[in-house]
């Protein structure tokens, strides 16, 4: 495979915002007197906002209304903002930023491909907007991952065929998103967690360039 453009997800893979997302759905779920640990943020990893509302009804047994999930998840999101507006470069994950610039060095396009709709606020705390051709965030999809349109979005912005395309992703749904948009998926995580990845890495700064193109031309 012939790498001409790499996709990237955010949380988990540039930086981890989960802490954050965590801190704040417990706050709710509180409220709500529903029990939320980390295992249970684990369900909402990778998964858009509404979603992640109603997988907490779901785990509190609890039903509400559309407006009124609407309006939780508005305060969610307050909180989850108030959290993520005193982020710094400081949060980026190890070799995030490095590679994205190595990879702009040898003419790789980049592309952000998240779920988050607070994406393009993120990107600017951590002063690393510059580093992609496109992103593509909740704001612009329709479907959430599993389904592809993320990443076919993220390649076509670029102008590059979904086969010489790579993504990079933290979450199950994320590899089989990839898969769903014929690209490689390399798993940032573990091979337990992520088993129908491409390859595994447990961070970027296991990752050279050079390397992921030499593991690559093997695919
Ligand atoms: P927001 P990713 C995802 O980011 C998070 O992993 C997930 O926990 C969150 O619910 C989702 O973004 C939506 O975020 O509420 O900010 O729109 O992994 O797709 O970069
Ligand atoms: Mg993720």
């Amino acid at each position: 495979m012939n790498i001409k453009c790499a996709i990237f997800d955010l949380d988990g893979v540039i930086v981890d915002t989960a802490k954050y997302h965590y801190l704040a759905w417990k706050k709710l779920a509180e409220e709500l007197n529903i029990p939320f640990t980390e295992k249970e943020n684990e369900l909402f990893k990778g998964v858009s906002r509404m979603r992640c509302m109603e997988i907490l009804m779901e785990l509190g047994n609890i039903q509400l209304s559309q407006e009124e999930q609407v309006k939780l998840a508005t305060k969610k999101n307050e909180w989850y903002v108030d959290y993520i507006s005193v982020m710094t470069d400081d949060e980026l994950l190890p070799g995030a930023k490095e590679f994205l610039i190595a990879c702009k060095d040898v003419g790789i396009k980049t592309a952000l491909g998240s779920a988050s709709k607070n994406a393009p606020r993120i990107l600017k705390a951590l002063a690393i907007e510059d580093l992609f051709d496109a992103v593509i965030d909740g704001n612009k999809v329709s479907k959430a991952k599993p389904d592809p349109e993320v990443f076919i979005k993220g390649a076509e912005e670029c102008g590059i065929p979904a086969e010489n395309c790579v993504v990079f992703e933290d979450a199950y749904a994320g590899i089989e998103a990839a898969h769903a948009g014929n690209m490689l998926g390399i798993g940032v995580g573990t091979k337990e967690n992520l088993p129908i990845a491409d390859v595994i890495i447990a961070g970027l700064h296991e990752l050279t360039v050079e390397g992921m193109k030499e593991i690559l031309n093997d695919k």
